[in-house]
């Protein structure tokens, strides 16, 4: 039974009960009918206390159960049912309560949360906006520019701002049900959320200025022009309407393209271990990391770690280059005390666990190295087989490579089963993706500990075998060569990029190649060039702009040309080494059309895709799919290449 209720003192305790992540599945939303039922029609019970058993309170409703027609009870009707209440009803909330279940704490009557948890209504990231009367409680119990961010960006907030805000009513470091218990018998003097006011504190003013932010940001998704729209009626007009115009919403958009692609994304990404899910067993607990490599990337490497609670040795080739790297390490760490998100005392303990020096040596006590070295085989190789002398027999050696033979790499120790490739996106510290790249004859136990730490570190971890490239940047050549064929065939870069831009990329590609800087693709190219298939048609644009010294961003020119804040804007120098290189070949330019463009990036990608998945280089389409939005900012909202392919 996911719900049950017990009589406590004459306040009903009514605990849903449905693990993992108590989501308001059919059957519960039962259970709370008849919980009010009963509740309603028993003279003895005075108030209702309502709970969740297992690691969080309710964290929504069942997204599983989207794709099918509603199904009795909705969960409209039963808050209202649960505000209209003759017992009133108190929410003890700890974990998370997101979505629905915040919906269901907004029409009890009485809020209590643990300090630790956190609220919100997350539903925009599903290309949703609330369903269940979220967008009409909240401005009635917190400011409506609060409600405005809440319900517009689903990022959810603490206990304490929650409490400070207005949204709960107390916060207990204490027993939270006995807390609620001892709370419940003065619940009824609380009016119901919708008979109050909505909060007016922001003014027009501010609120259009923030809506204004919020469109621009979100140019293109369905989902946060109905929040605003669901908001602007919550304020406006009487409870009753604004409920059901907010239901209306939350059912087209539920049915739309945007909402289906995002909850694949969703589930995606929880999904991408299911192929070594049995398999994975008896990792090794890694409490201390090394890092051989303070660059950008080691660095990154090395805050993530100590970001997420693990000791962390740096060991650079000198004692100079060690103290430059164990810099950017805490400039990192630096930056998120700045930003609310370590506390003074955390960012002293996490310095605390951390340490930089110029020993190999120094890594002998680690559970897991990661080389981060330049992107050169055989430096990578000399690191590896170094360490394998050092370390314990049980330590797991990682390479962070983004397309080296992982294999070749394993090999040149004298135990290639301890060795994984852990392909890091920049900055690391923050972007979620990781590619565990699996070598033939890596360990069960090793791949197991890879996995492990990539849940440590919060990130999603893909499956990835060995080739050049990967998954992800297998799939970025891919239609990075499509897009300079179109360079050759007629197109711009800024018109490519404004195509892409326009689909929902962030950033186009040419923009973003001259932002991480024309030289990395260059020195990799001119390396590949002897095995190169000189049948293959190649561009050279980009190697005679870097020839020219114009890596990009950096040197003020690349594709575009930069002024002194960074503005890009079309470099004429580039369009004519185009066109030069367009009459070169006899290539007679057209206009390529922007859906052409991306008509074009989407089949590239797609068909690269399908060859990733005949060499079972990925495991899954969804892998392929959680790697474009994770790592290049393909639109959420279009669920991934391999996505819109099938739903084309
Ligand atoms: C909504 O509420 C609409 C209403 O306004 C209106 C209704 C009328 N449903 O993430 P995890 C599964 S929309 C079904 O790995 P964590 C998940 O797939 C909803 N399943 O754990 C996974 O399954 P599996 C608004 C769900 O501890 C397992 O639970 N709410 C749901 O890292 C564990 O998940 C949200 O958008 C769900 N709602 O993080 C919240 N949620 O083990 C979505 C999770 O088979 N959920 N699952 O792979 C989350 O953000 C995170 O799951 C949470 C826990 C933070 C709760």
């Amino acid at each position: 039974m996911p719900v049950q209720i017990e009589i406590r003192d004459r306040i009903a305790v009514v605990t849903i009960d449905n693990p993992p992540v108590n989501a308001m599945s059919r059957a519960v939303r039962q259970g709370l009918s008849d919980a009010i039922t009963q509740t309603e029609a028993n003279p003895e019970i005075t108030a209702v206390v309502v709970t969740c058993a297992g690691r969080t309170f309710v964290a929504g409703a069942d997204i599983r159960e989207f794709g099918k027609p509603p199904q009795e009870p909705h969960l409209p009707d039963l808050l209202d049912r649960i505000e209209g209440a003759r017992k009133p009803w108190i929410a003890a909330i700890h974990g998370n309560a997101l979505g629905g279940g915040l919906e269901l704490a907004m029409a009890c009557r009485f809020r209590l949360a643990s300090a630790t948890a956190r609220l919100g209504l997350p539903e925009v990231t599903l290309g949703l906006i609330p369903g269940a009367g979220g967008t009409v409680r909240l401005p009635r119990l917190v400011p409506s520019d609060k409600a405005l961010e809440m319900i517009a960006t689903g990022r959810p907030i603490s206990a304490n701002i929650a409490h400070r805000v207005g949204l709960i009513d107390a916060i207990t470091s204490g027993d939270l049900l006995t807390t609620a218990l001892e709370l419940a018998h003065q619940a009824d003097t609380v009016s119901p959320t919708l008979s109050r006011p909505v909060r007016s504190e922001t003014s027009a003013g501010s609120l259009n200025a923030q809506i204004a932010n919020i469109q621009t940001r979100t140019e293109g998704q369905a989902a946060p022009e109905a929040a605003i729209l669901a908001l602007r009626n919550a304020l406006t007009l009487p409870p009753t309407d604004a409920l059901k115009k907010e239901r209306d919403l939350f059912l087209s958009l539920k049915d739309g393209p945007q909402s289906g692609a995002m909850r694949h994304i969703f589930f995606a990404e929880r999904a991408t271990l299911q192929s070594i899910r049995e398999t994975l067993a008896d990792p090794l607990p890694v409490q201390r990391v090394g890092i051989v490599g303070g660059g950008t990337m080691g660095a990154g490497i090395a805050a993530a770690c100590l970001l997420a609670g693990i000791a962390v040795s740096l060991v650079e080739r000198d004692t100079e280059a060690a103290r430059a790297g164990a810099n950017r390490v805490t400039a990192i760490l630096d930056n998120s005390l700045k930003r609310g998100k370590l506390t003074k005392a955390t960012h002293n303990e996490r310095l605390e666990a951390f340490h930089a020096g110029d020993q190999l040596l120094s890594l002998a006590d680690a559970d897991l190295v990661i080389e981060a070295v330049f992107e050169d085989i055989s430096v990578k190789k000399d690191v590896l087989a170094q360490l394998d002398h050092i370390v314990r027999p049980e330590t797991v050696l990682a390479t962070n490579t983004s397309y080296l033979d992982v294999s070749a790499i394993a090999a040149s120790t004298q135990h290639p089963e301890r060795v994984i490739g852990l392909h890091f996106f920049a900055p690391a510290h923050i972007m979620k993706l990781l590619e565990i790249v699996t070598p033939k004859g890596l360990s069960a136990r090793t791949l197991s500990t890879g996995v492990t730490l990539a849940k440590q570190l919060g990130k999603i971890p893909v499956l990835a075998g060995v080739c050049d490239g990967f998954i992800a940047n297998r799939m970025m050549s891919a239609y990075r060569r499509e897009a300079e064929y179109m360079l050759e065939d007629g197109a711009l870069p800024w018109q490519i990029d404004h195509a892409m831009e326009s689909f929902g990329f962030p950033m186009g590609l040419f923009r973003m190649q001259d932002l991480a800087g024309l030289d990395i693709s260059w020195a990799m190219r001119k390396r590949q060039a002897a095995t190169r298939d000189p049948a293959q048609r190649y561009v050279e644009v980009g190697d005679l702009l870097c020839g020219a010294g114009h890596f990009g961003r950096k040197t003020g020119r690349g594709y575009y040309v930069y002024d002194d804040v960074g503005t890009p804007f079309p470099s004429l120098e580039a369009e004519a080494l185009i066109h030069a290189e367009s009459a070169r070949k006899g290539i007679d330019r057209r206009e390529i059309s922007e859906s052409e463009i991306m008509d074009r990036l989407l089949t590239a990608m797609q068909s690269e895709g399908r060859r990733i998945l005949d060499e079972g280089i990925a495991s899954s389409a969804n892998d392929i799919d959680v790697v474009m939005v994770n790592a290049f900012g393909f639109p959420r909202w279009k669920g991934g290449p391999m996505y819109c392919s099938a739903s084309d």
